[in-house]
């Protein structure tokens, strides 16, 4: 496309990881609908083209972080790892797309700058940092949650002149450690993988750790190629399960309270769970470790003694230990030998919450004690503005002039999560007020893909040219979302799901709490009352000359 094109399409979408692959395929090959999907990236992947750290893989178990949409698909992929590794993951979106024939309609390397719904037209005009200028009658992101990195303004940051890293734009070609005084600041997800890769290659690893961190053991390893096959005999009702759950996995869920059994039993469930690895622990234990502080206590504690047992140096083992935030109020963590890695005569952790870096210099990292700590590498396991930070890096102007920046100034307003009052024909795959990330994202994504095509179906059948949230269903929504997540461990900790760590962001809980399957099911009674909560606008008559 030239700088003066001007091309009129029935969709564009934004970003080519999970979410855009599906949607371009539904639309374009299903709806048969004209579609250009711009993409940031030079090829496919999303979260898994940019997330390219040392150990970065999923913590959903390989067999259930896939597409569903397609039978076959499932059949003739074969997953190598327990857990699906970042390369491996993004060979399977590759080959998606190639088997979709899904790249020839993206355009890489590009960035969707603004996007404005002109009312004359009922189209959105949108632009890109390429110049590009195209409408089109539906706007969808697949824009991430988790996909606008963060680095916090730390006095002296560009001063630094070794290498910096954030985790969450890691170079294509990799960055070789050896022989290298690395420090890596964050202790989330992705500082919990990366730290004990990069401390088996640097010279010497220096952790800055702000938070303590609960974590499960992931006990990864390679597929059972038996335990695999039988999967894939059954997996019609393993994701009918996962579609119906709370978290978006096929496990049998707990009813049980943690409080219900004895110290014994409650011991022996939260160790099989543990030796079973992975989220089992959270999902497959007890039914209210997020919900009841008492369980959550017991989980902490249980957890607490197992930080003890690895960790040989009781005072480091000490720093490690959470007692800030009860269990389950961030998200929790999976790790393959973290606590481990704190027992290497080459790891040094430096407990930022009592001694803060009070700066960045040319050589390093001085906390506020007057202690320097000199770095050849710097690697920002700092994580993102989330769920909003990649919006808010578009300019998406709705009805009347409105920015969907100042709408949600004070925290995302949603219907579902799936749209916003005054902004017309704009659908949010994964948006704040669903479950998105507190579920396995294939099957949220595939959920919304579904969904958003229907609806758009729906529109052509019925000659209908606008789509849009009512207010009132708006702020009940919100409201309920609220309500939800009020009573929960989410509200007790400092964590993105409430923007507490982007400075100036308001304290929201963004994500829908009440678990997919309860989700799914509104969705679809949304759907049953006739797009219950959506205005639906009639296409206007054309004008006369
Ligand atoms: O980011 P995070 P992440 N000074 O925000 C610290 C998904 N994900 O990239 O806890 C000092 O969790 C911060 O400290 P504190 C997953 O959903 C999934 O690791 O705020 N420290 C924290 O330790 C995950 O939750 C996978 O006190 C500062 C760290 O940086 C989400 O992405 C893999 C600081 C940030 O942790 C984000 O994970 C990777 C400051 N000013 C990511 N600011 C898998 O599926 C921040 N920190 C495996």
């Amino acid at each position: 496309m030239t700088t003066e094109t001007v091309t009129e399409l029935d969709a564009v979408i934004i970003g080519a990881g999970f979410s855009g692959l599906y949607m371009n395929h539904r639309l374009r090959d299903q709806l048969g609908l004209e579609v250009v999907v711009f993409e940031g990236g030079d090829n496919v992947g999303g979260t898994w083209y940019w997330n390219r750290y040392p150990g970065a893989r999923c913590d959903s178990e390989s067999y259930m972080y896939c597409f569903a949409f397609d039978r076959q698909l499932m059949q003739d992929w074969e997953w190598s790892g327990k857990y699906p590794e970042q390369p491996e993951i993004l060979r399977y979106l590759d080959h998606v797309a190639d088997r979709f024939d899904l790249r020839r309609n993206v355009r890489f390397r590009t960035r969707v700058t603004s996007a404005r719904f002109d009312e004359a037209t009922e189209r959105w005009v949108v632009r890109t940092d390429h110049g590009d200028e195209v409408t089109a009658r539906y706007l969808i992101t697949g824009i991430g949650c988790l996909s606008t990195g963060q680095i916090p303004n730390f006095a002296g940051r560009d001063s630094f002149t070794g290498e910096a890293y954030h985790t969450g734009s890691w170079p294509h070609e990799g960055v070789d450690f050896a022989g290298k005084r690395v420090g890596v600041i964050g202790t989330g997800s992705s500082g919990v993988q990366s730290i004990p890769v990069i401390a088996r290659q640097a010279e010497h690893l220096h952790v800055f750790q702000r938070t303590p961190q609960y974590m499960i053991p992931a006990r990864h390893g390679t597929v059972d190629k038996a335990v695999l096959d039988k999967v894939k005999l059954d997996y019609d009702a393993i994701f009918d399960r996962a579609r119906h759950s709370v978290g978006g996995f096929p496990y049998d869920v707990p009813t049980r309270s943690a409080l219900s059994v004895d110290d014994a039993e409650r011991q022996a469930i939260f160790e099989q769970t543990w030796q079973e690895g992975g989220f089992r622990f959270v999902f497959g234990s007890f039914s209210d470790l997020r919900t009841n502080l008492a369980s959550s206590e017991a989980a902490a504690e249980f957890i607490r003694a197992k930080i003890r047992e690895t960790v040989h140096d009781p005072e480091v083992a000490e720093k490690l230990t959470p007692r800030d935030h009860p269990f389950g109020s961030k998200r929790t963590l999976i790790d393959t030998d973290y606590f481990e890695t704190y027992n290497r005569d080459d790891v040094t952790l430096v407990d930022i919450c009592t001694d803060p870096i009070a700066e960045i210099t040319p050589t390093g990292i001085r906390t506020t004690s007057g202690e320097h700590y000199e770095l050849d590498i710097i690697v920002y396991a700092t994580g993102f503005d989330a769920m909003t930070g990649s919006f808010n890096r578009i300019d998406i102007e709705g009805r009347g002039g409105q920015k969907l920046k100042d709408k949600w100034a004070a925290g995302p307003v949603t219907y579902l999560g799936l749209g916003s009052a005054g902004f017309p024909n704009l659908f949010m795959i994964t948006g704040p007020g669903s479950p998105s990330v507190l579920t396995n994202m294939p099957i949220a994504i595939e959920q919304h893909v579904d969904w958003i095509t229907d609806a758009i179906r729906h529109l052509d059948d019925h000659g209908i040219a606008t789509i849009e949230p009512t207010a009132e269903a708006e702020a009940d929504w919100g409201r309920h979302v609220n309500e939800l997540a009020a009573p929960t461990m989410f509200m007790h900790a400092d964590s993105w799901y409430l923007g507490a760590n982007i400075p100036g962001k308001p304290r929201v809980f963004m994500p829908y709490v009440g678990g997919m399957g309860t989700y799914r099911t509104r969705c679809e009674e949304v759907v049953a009352n006739g797009y219950e909560g959506f205005a639906l606008g009639v296409a206007a008559p054309a004008l006369a000359d």
